[in-house]
């Protein structure tokens, strides 16, 4: 059995959004169409209290993009993004979501930032994703979403790390930075993991 993961499409996400990633939007139309090719589809959600940690905002004298140590984790500092409750957090209303049957919520401890759906950065709390794709019988996990170089790329980390057969779709994701992004794939590559482009899952079986 095999799951999407559709990770952070969120209008934080999305050009016009807080922390917009470019051109974060062109994947939608593709993930809905990628949707039916699976057994299950999971959403996650980026969902933080006011004041989290993560936001420069938090930290006298300190701007977005500034690396700090926070708690004794790296912390990149991020603009204000996905305060829970706030249309920027809601999913991006282009979204599919007739066939998303769980969304899991991540980032909502103030101290501690959370960028795979899997675990907090500290890897101390753990979401119950794994879980509950293993109680729905999931093997492969497939993800999709933003931003390719932060939590779609640590949510494909943890999925490996917790036994699935992992496949990053190449072209359902953007990334904020493309450096940082082609130095994702190839970790996540070195790593076991498959990248695939999408019209190898669209074209007729
Ligand atoms: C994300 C930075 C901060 C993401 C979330 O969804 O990739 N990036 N919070
Ligand atoms: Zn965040």
């Amino acid at each position: 059995m095999n799951a999407l993961l559709l990770i952070d499409i969120q209008n934080d996400f999305v050009p016009g959004g807080r922390l917009a990633v470019p051109d974060g939007d062109a994947i939608i139309p593709l993930v809905n169409a990628l949707q039916p090719q699976f057994d299950l589809v999971v959403a996650s959600q980026d969902w933080h209290p006011a004041g989290h940690h993560s936001f420069a905002s938090s930290h006298a004298d300190r701007s977005a993009c500034d690396q700090i140590e926070l708690h004794g984790l790296p912390q990149t500092l991020w603009p204000d993004h996905c305060l829970q409750e706030t249309p920027g957090a809601s999913l991006h209303p282009d979204l599919e979501t007739h066939r998303v049957e769980a969304i899991f919520r991540k980032g909502t401890a103030p101290e501690i930032d959370s960028y795979s759906a899997f675990h907090d950065n500290g890897h101390r709390k753990a979401t119950g994703l794994a879980d509950y794709l293993r109680g729905r019988g999931i093997t492969e996990v497939y993800l999709a979403g933003l931003a390719g170089d932060y939590c779609v790329y640590f949510s494909a980390l943890d999925s490996l790390a917790e036994g699935f057969a992992t496949t990053l779709i190449t072209d359902a994701t953007r990334p904020i930075s493309a450096d940082g992004f082609r130095a994702a794939l190839a970790d996540l590559q070195s790593k076991g993991a498959r990248l695939l482009e999408s019209p190898a899952l669209l074209a007729p079986q």
